[in-house]
């Protein structure tokens, strides 16, 4: 008979139920050599691994060594005592968002979104504000309640805010993938202290998203939500709509 899940203590699992086998991969800045091997298996002893492998290790460049780790977590987590932020929300689909915004909102929902700052990803927020979408979801230019700018990428802060207000943004939507020397914390906490200076926080719901982005992160630098992997256009046309369908109530 399968062994059962011990929710109360979960851990990592790789070959079997409870192995708490981890994999792991890091590079170290000392030159390719068997002394490389050893701070590795070291360090990831210090990291608190059990029996720490070395299974590929490679010369990056002069001077620099990759590894790829197995090692075996000694720590567990107890899953019954956790809830989510809040944020597990129930998404309806196209048709009930269009019903929702039409009962609820009643005209038309205005959201400028750009990659800002210096990054140029733009898969991202294309895949939310254009109509093309993201894995057959329209994005939000092929619903009936949205009007939808979509200003690309690398769009300083400046602009976007500048957009929002010259045609009455209900939302603006900042997407950032770069988060090298943390540049996404730096280019999203500039932009809501933008919105904060022109005294227009209280009538923009300001949300981001990206590779990098969790809804505590966004929460924390001022967002009213932030959306990562595995987002659809939907999720956030859900949001959006609750969000300002409360605002519309609330006068
Ligand atoms: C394509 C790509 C590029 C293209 C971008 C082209 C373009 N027009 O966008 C090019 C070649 C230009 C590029 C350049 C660079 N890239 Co690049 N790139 C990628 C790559 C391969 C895919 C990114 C992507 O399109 N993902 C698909 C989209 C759909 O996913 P997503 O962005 O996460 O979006 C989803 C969610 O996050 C969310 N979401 C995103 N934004 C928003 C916004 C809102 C409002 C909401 C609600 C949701 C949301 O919803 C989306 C759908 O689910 C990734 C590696 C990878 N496989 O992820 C590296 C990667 C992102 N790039 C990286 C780097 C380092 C760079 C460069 C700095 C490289 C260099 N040294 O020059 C430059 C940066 C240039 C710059 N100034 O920004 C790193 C980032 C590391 C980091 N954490 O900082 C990655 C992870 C590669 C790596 N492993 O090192 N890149």
């Amino acid at each position: 008979m399968p062994r059962s899940v011990d929710l109360t203590a979960v851990v990592p699992y790789a070959d079997h139920l409870d192995d708490g086998l981890v994999q792991l991969s890091f590079t170290l800045p000392v030159p390719y050599s068997l002394a490389a091997r050893k701070a590795a298996l070291e360090l990831a002893g210090k990291m608190g691994f059990e029996d720490p492998e070395v299974v590929h290790y490679q010369q990056l460049t002069d001077g620099y060594t990759y590894f790829v780790m197995y090692g075996r977590c000694v720590q567990s987590i107890d899953f019954t005592e956790l809830q989510g932020d809040g944020f597990d929300i129930e998404y309806m689909s196209e048709e009930e968002i269009e019903r929702f915004a039409e009962e609820q909102v009643g005209r038309a929902i205005v959201v400028v979104g750009a990659s800002t700052g210096s990054d140029t990803h733009s898969v991202g927020i294309d895949a939310m504000l254009n109509l093309k979408g993201y894995h057959g979801h329209h994005g939000l230019e092929g619903y009936r309640s949205f009007r939808t700018y979509n200003l690309g990428s690398q769009v300083p802060n400046s602009v976007l805010v500048a957009k929002a207000i010259e045609v009455g943004a209900d939302a603006i939507l900042v997407s950032q993938t770069v988060t090298q020397q943390n540049l996404h914390v730096h280019n999203l906490t500039e932009l809501v202290e933008m919105v904060e200076a022109e005294g227009r926080r209280g009538e923009m719901i300001l949300a981001c998203g990206g590779p990098r982005v969790s809804n505590e992160l966004a929460k924390e630098l001022g967002y009213d939500a932030g959306f990562s992997k595995g987002t659809y256009p939907h999720h956030l046309a859900t949001f959006i709509v609750r969000e300002l369908a409360s605002r519309v109530a609330a006068g």
